[in-house]
C-alpha cells in the first residue's frame, strides 16, 4: 500500500507492515447505498488513526484520497477517518478478508455508506483538497450519511 502526498513520512506499506501497527477488533453494520444492510460484521485491521500516527499528516492535510486494484477511488474528510471503527480491515469474523470482499486489505468506515468502504486498497494520498471519488462523481452524495440516503 502506497501512503503519499501531504505527510511526514512517504510510506509504501507491506501486508506485513500492516499487521505490525496498533491492531483493533470492531463490530458493526454495514449499509449500502441500495438500502440493504449487513448487521454485527466483526472486523480486525487497524485503526486509520494508526496509518496516520505511522505517517504523519502535515499541517494542511484535510483529506484522504483513496485508489484501489480494480481503477475504483472514494475520498473521506480525515476527521471522519478519525472516527472510532473506520479501520484498514484485513480480518473479517476471525477469517482472512476473501478477495470477493475486498481482501487482502479493504477500508471499513461503518457509519457511511457501502462506497465509502474501498475494497483492494492500493494507496492512500493525503491532501489539502477532496477529490470525487468513483460514485462521488457519478452523482452519489459525497457526505454518504446513512441516515440520510444517496440523493
Ligand atoms: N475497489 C472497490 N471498492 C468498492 C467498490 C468497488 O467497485 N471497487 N464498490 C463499493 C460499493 S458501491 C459497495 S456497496 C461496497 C460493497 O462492499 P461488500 O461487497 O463488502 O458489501 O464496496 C465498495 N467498495
Ligand atoms: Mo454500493
Amino acid at each position: 500500500m502506497e501512503v503519499s502526498g501531504l505527510v511526514e513520512s512517504p510510506a509504501t506499506l507491506s501486508f506485513q507492515d500492516l499487521l505490525a501497527l496498533p491492531q483493533v477488533d470492531s463490530v458493526s453494520d454495514f449499509h449500502c447505498v441500495e438500502a440493504w444492510s449487513v448487521k454485527d460484521q466483526g472486523w480486525s485491521g487497524a485503526p486509520f488513526t494508526a496509518l496516520m500516527e505511522r505517517v504523519k499528516p502535515k499541517r494542511g492535510a484535510r483529506y484522504a484520497l483513496f485508489r484501489a486494484y480494480d481503477g475504483y477511488s472514494t475520498s473521506l474528510p480525515l476527521r471522519e477517518l478519525s472516527k472510532e471503527g473506520v479501520l484498514l480491515a484485513h480480518t473479517l469474523n476471525g477469517q482472512p478478508l476473501p478477495p470477493p470482499l475486498g481482501g487482502p486489505v479493504r477500508l471499513v468506515v461503518p457509519h457511511k455508506l457501502g462506497y465509502k468502504s474501498i475494497m483492494w486498497l492500493r494507496g492512500v494520498e493525503f491532501s489539502a483538497n477532496d477529490e470525487l471519488g468513483f460514485w462521488e462523481a457519478r452523482g452519489y452524495t459525497n457526505e454518504a450519511d446513512p441516515w440520510r440516503g444517496a440523493d
